[in-house]
């Protein structure tokens, strides 16, 4: 597959963005236009992200994705993959979430990371515990641009900022310097007090801080590297649920910590 040209590239993210914007879902941009390879796709991302950019979004972390059994099978995708983050994207706890301008969003429960140092390259599990300063509960809203939220190939969805639209932190800690604190712990995504889905924390990679791990040694094969004061996303253990008008949404870790939003 030979890799697309700078115009092509900026062509694609300028009709993400668009449909974005106008919360317009498109189809698969490998439907319409053929197949493209993952690092176009992410050159794609990157693309669309400096439009966010250039309209005054500031970029304040990382997002994981496809990172349990659930995920890939609810997606049907099956290899990890990132998407960025901008401070606009972020819905303050226990807050309302309008659903108006929004195409098909999408709630899931999911593990935050807060970096305290740079990290580059490829770490050790131990390396990142020890560059954390807090680890919580978050709620992602995924909105994905394309057509009945489905229907699309690995590049089309990491060229779509990996279906990210919004995030709630919620509660949150320092990590002790022991690795194995985040295995076992029980997360829960609620709708309206009622549990939904439930999944542990092992469900993430085998252990949450593997996905910390996977984000940086994948943001090294782009040349990148993850700047302290980074939020992470670890990628969800539970499948997705649609949002509808009047739900509250909550997570849970360890049945204590939790976040949560309300719709309209
Ligand atoms: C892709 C994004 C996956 C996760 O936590 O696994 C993701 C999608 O579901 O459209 O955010
Ligand atoms: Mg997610």
């Amino acid at each position: 597959m030979s890799s697309l040209e700078n115009n092509q590239v900026l062509e694609f993210a300028q009709i993400l963005h668009n449909a974005r914007k106008s919360a317009k879902e498109i189809e698969p941009l490998s439907k319409t236009f053929g197949e493209f390879s993952l690092p176009d796709a992410y050159r794609i991302q990157k693309q669309g992200i400096d439009l966010r950019l250039r309209e005054g979004e500031k970029i304040i972390g990382y997002k994981m994705g496809l990172t349990s059994k659930a995920k890939m099978e609810q997606m049907g995708l099956h290899t990890p993959i990132f998407g960025v983050l901008t401070q606009s994207m972020q819905v303050a706890n226990q807050d309302l979430f309008p659903l108006v301008q929004k195409i098909h969003p999408k709630a899931e429960p999911e593990i935050y990371f807060v970096t305290n140092n740079d990290l580059q390259g490829n770490i050790s599990i131990e390396d990142a515990c020890a560059a954390c300063k807090q680890v919580g509960v978050a709620l992602e809203i995924l909105d994905s641009r394309y057509k009945g939220f489905k229907y699309f190939t690995l590049p089309d969805v990491v060229a779509d900022n990996s279906s990210s639209a919004y995030f709630v932190l919620g509660d949150g800690a320092k990590p002790s310097s022991n690795p194995s604190e985040l295995l076992d712990l029980k997360i829960e995504l609620l709708e309206n007090k009622n549990v939904v889905h439930a999944a542990t924390s092992n469900a993430i990679l085998g252990n949450p801080w593997l996905s910390l791990c996977e984000l940086v040694h994948l943001l090294d094969e782009y040349n990148q590297k993850l700047p302290a004061g980074s939020i992470v996303l670890a990628g969800a253990a539970t499948a997705a649920i649609e949002l509808k008008p009047n739900q509250e949404i909550m997570a849970t870790l360890n049945s204590n910590a939790r976040v949560s939003f309300r719709t309209n």
